[in-house]
């Protein structure tokens, strides 16, 4: 374990006892969760600091003595550690300092903003009972089940075949009127300047996701609104340079999207069960999974039922953004000359 610690991550191991340990198998890219793992880690003694790395098959566990790192080399060594379905076997190594790749803090996307909390628990629960997703009123809403989601639209009916709203066709149901609060406060606050026309519910059930995509330039003007209700999830944002950028979009809270978040950003949910996010720190909230000081915990974090409302205003004129600056091994930039921007199937 420790040459290969060496070999693919860097992390040199020490011959003699300190009172940090790498755990080799223990980490959240091997599907083992903060809880488990601290259990475990906190029987052999009071730990000091337990570092998860996203992404990665280890963890680093710092104890307040050495005799308590001792204890932990020599009762969880070899051992296996249930994590749900899951049976992994843990390798302990003693390292002596801990190191953590610091990445410097990613910032989120030009235009793109996010307010926790713009809705109040009754205001969710208001909003979630406005939609009826009984079979009986298919037509009026446009309901369907696509491969990982339903949807519903109000307003107009977004369309998955061709990326596109017919402008001319509004549907018979309009914005449901619980909604109107929400958006007025939306244009007081400044969030958006003119009231959105057109509204789509997607309800995703833990596992379940929204392939990446940019919002088709004509159908819609700059600013989009996605309210997130029920349980949280991660959203990621990808620039076509190769940028990721994961958002935790929590209950009740409002994202908006302008400019180059709106325009030229993909946006996409992966489907998944888990999410890797900020381990609670009511201190420092954190959005992106990818702000990693050396000292983030982070944790997984399991899905459960969340149902987006996402506003946007049909746009009646031609879409003035300015030509992407793709560089010439850039993959495809979605822009209005190729509008049909979502990249994966959505049946
Ligand atoms: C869409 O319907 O095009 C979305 O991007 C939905 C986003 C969300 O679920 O927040």
């Amino acid at each position: 374990a420790s040459h290969t610690l060496l070999k693919h991550e860097g992390i040199s191991t020490a011959p003699q006892p300190t009172k940090s340990l790498v755990v080799a198998n223990g980490g959240l890219g091997n599907g083992v969760g903060r809880e488990e793992l601290s259990t475990v880690l906190k029987e052999m003694g009071e730990v000091e600091t337990l570092l998860m790395p996203p992404q990665k098959p280890y963890a680093f566990v710092t104890y307040r003595s050495e005799e308590s790192a001792q204890r932990a080399h020599a009762h969880l060594n070899g051992q296996k550690l249930q994590c749900g379905e899951n049976s992994v076997t843990l390798y302990l190594s003693y390292v002596d300092s801990v190191t953590c790749e610091e990445k410097n803090s990613v910032p989120l996307p030009e235009g793109l903003l996010l307010v926790e909390d713009f809705v109040s628990p009754e205001e969710e629960a208001l909003l979630l009972a406005a939609i009826d997703w009984s079979s009986t009123n298919d037509d009026v809403t446009a309901q369907k089940a696509l491969k990982h989601r339903r949807v519903k639209h109000f307003g107009f009916e977004f369309r998955y075949d061709n990326n596109n709203v017919d402008k001319d066709k509004p549907l018979p149901a309009g914005l449901p009127e619980d909604c109107l609060p929400v958006l007025e406060r939306c244009v007081r606050n400044g969030h958006i300047n003119i009231m959105p026309d057109q509204l789509t519910v997607n309800q995703y059930e833990s596992g379940q996701g929204i392939p990446p995509h940019v919002d088709t330039h004509s159908a819609f003007e700059d600013t989009i609104l996605s309210l997130s209700l029920g349980a949280k999830t991660v959203m990621e944002f990808r620039h076509p340079d190769g940028r990721l950028v994961p958002v935790v979009l929590p209950g009740r809270s409002l994202l908006v999207m302008k400019g180059e978040s709106r325009y030229l950003w993909t946006h996409g949910i992966t489907p998944r069960k888990f999410d890797v996010v900020p381990a609670c720190d009511p201190e420092s909230p954190a959005h992106t999974t990818s702000d990693l000081g050396p000292n983030r915990n982070l944790t997984l974090s399991k899905r459960g039922t969340r149902t987006s409302f996402t506003f946007r205003k049909i746009r009646h004129e031609l879409c003035r953004c300015a030509p992407s600056p793709s560089p010439p091994s850039a993959p495809s930039i979605p822009s209005c000359h190729a509008d049909a921007t979502r990249l994966e199937e959505e049946y």
